[in-house]
């Protein structure tokens, strides 16, 4: 696999769970700390994080087990930073990073403080340049020219764009939704750019996030939703004619809705590894990421859940170059074409685009 040389070119993940993102070597040093405490057993805990092929079902569960960890507002910066500095030292220039905003009145958490301790880990980050503010609103951290000098591959390596997306997780009620979603209009100027609907595709119905989902259409969020990781077809129906920007997923589609797909041209958010993983598509050769690509469908590559299912980015390139039989140019364009379905302003998309030809050039 060419890692190595995929880890060399500029990317942009636009799927990525910030609780599905920790190091191993961070959730194990937090349960060992609650485990001291006497609020978990280390032992169970060092077994479920350390175990490799899971079902989707039993990804759900390790979730509440990550929230038990990491649900406090240091470890959430703490998270946080290290979730982009692992990012960037893959060389993702541009992040757009989702996480679910959870309130605990246990210890004090709102979903808006929750939020806070996020931002407060963007502007942690200490081993690159985070730009994770729109221009237009003057809060944009300056970026040291050292760093914008520095060229690793043709590529600049030391800044990383980072915008957010507010998960509503499909466990929530419709006033829940709701607020997420005023949430992120209160935060649009911290680089919040859109919502996302995810978690256990099995609990909760469409109809009860439409309401907050059409609010923030309105207002000019963009949308993307995890569609089709299970087999309900109303559901899938539902979600296209909903027409959101982006969807996630897309593995059980018959073919009345696959048609859908295709005519709509929505972008899709590929999850190679976590598909396979949780078995959710049986094998590799398999996967409709053939499909959509020989049709010109609009598609990216995303790693979901880097650190539940052990990948990287550069990884999931390398796995699609190998799996699908494409050269290091169908695949570099492949990754400079999801430019063109990022959330945040033109601005960054222009600045991403440069990124990107400056690579090409060091491509044959
Ligand atoms: C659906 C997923 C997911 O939000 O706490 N999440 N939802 N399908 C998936 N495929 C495997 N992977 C992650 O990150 C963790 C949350 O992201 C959603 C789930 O709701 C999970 O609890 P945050 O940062």
């Amino acid at each position: 696999m060419e890692i190595g040389w995929w880890a060399s070119m500029p990317k942009v993940e636009l799927h990525a769970h910030l609780n599905g993102s920790i190091r191993d070597s961070t959730l194990l040093e937090l349960g060992k700390a609650l485990g001291e405490k006497g609020i978990i057993v280390f032992s169970d805990v060092e077994h479920v994080i350390l175990k490799e092929d899971r079902s989707l079902t039993e990804v759900f569960k390790l979730f509440d087990l990550i929230h038990i960890l990491t649900t406090d507002h240091k470890t959430v910066t703490r998270i946080t930073k290290e979730v982009v500095e692992d990012f960037a030292s893959d060389n993702v220039v541009y992040l757009e990073l989702r996480t679910t905003p959870k309130r605990n009145d246990a210890i004090g958490m709102s979903k808006r403080s929750y939020m806070d301790a996020v931002i407060e880990g963007l502007r942690n980050v200490s081993t690159v340049d985070v730009d994770f503010a729109p221009t237009n609103i003057g809060s944009r951290r300056m970026v040291n020219p050292a760093h914008v000098n520095s060229t690793c591959n043709g590529t600049m390596t030391k800044k990383i764009y980072v915008r957010l997306l507010l998960s509503i997780d499909r466990r929530e009620t419709s006033a829940s939704a709701m607020e997420t979603v005023k949430l992120a209009l209160e935060l649009r100027d911290v680089g919040v750019v859109g919502i996302d609907l995810s978690g256990n595709p099995i609990v909760g119905e469409w109809k009860t996030f439409l309401p907050a989902l059409n609010f923030a259409r309105e207002q000019g969020l963009s949308i993307t939703l995890h569609c089709g990781e299970v087999p309900n077809q109303d559901e899938i129906h539902a979600m296209l004619d909903f027409l959101p920007e982006r969807i996630g997923h897309a593995c059980c589609l018959e073919e009345e809705a696959w048609e859908k797909l295709k005519t709509s041209k929505i972008p899709v958010e590929i999850c190679l590894t976590s598909n396979i993983r949780t078995n959710t598509i049986p094998a590799i050769d398999g996967h409709h990421f053939a499909d959509l690509y020989n049709a010109s469908h609009p598609l990216t590559l995303c790693t979901d859940d880097s650190g539940v299912f052990s990948t990287s980015l550069s990884k999931e390139y390398a796995i699609a170059t190998a799996a699908f039989g494409l050269s290091r140019g169908e695949m570099f364009k492949l990754a400079r074409n999801t430019v063109e379905f990022v959330f945040a302003d033109d601005d960054v998309v222009r600045e991403l685009k440069e990124i990107f030809a400056l690579a090409a050039k060091k491509l044959d």
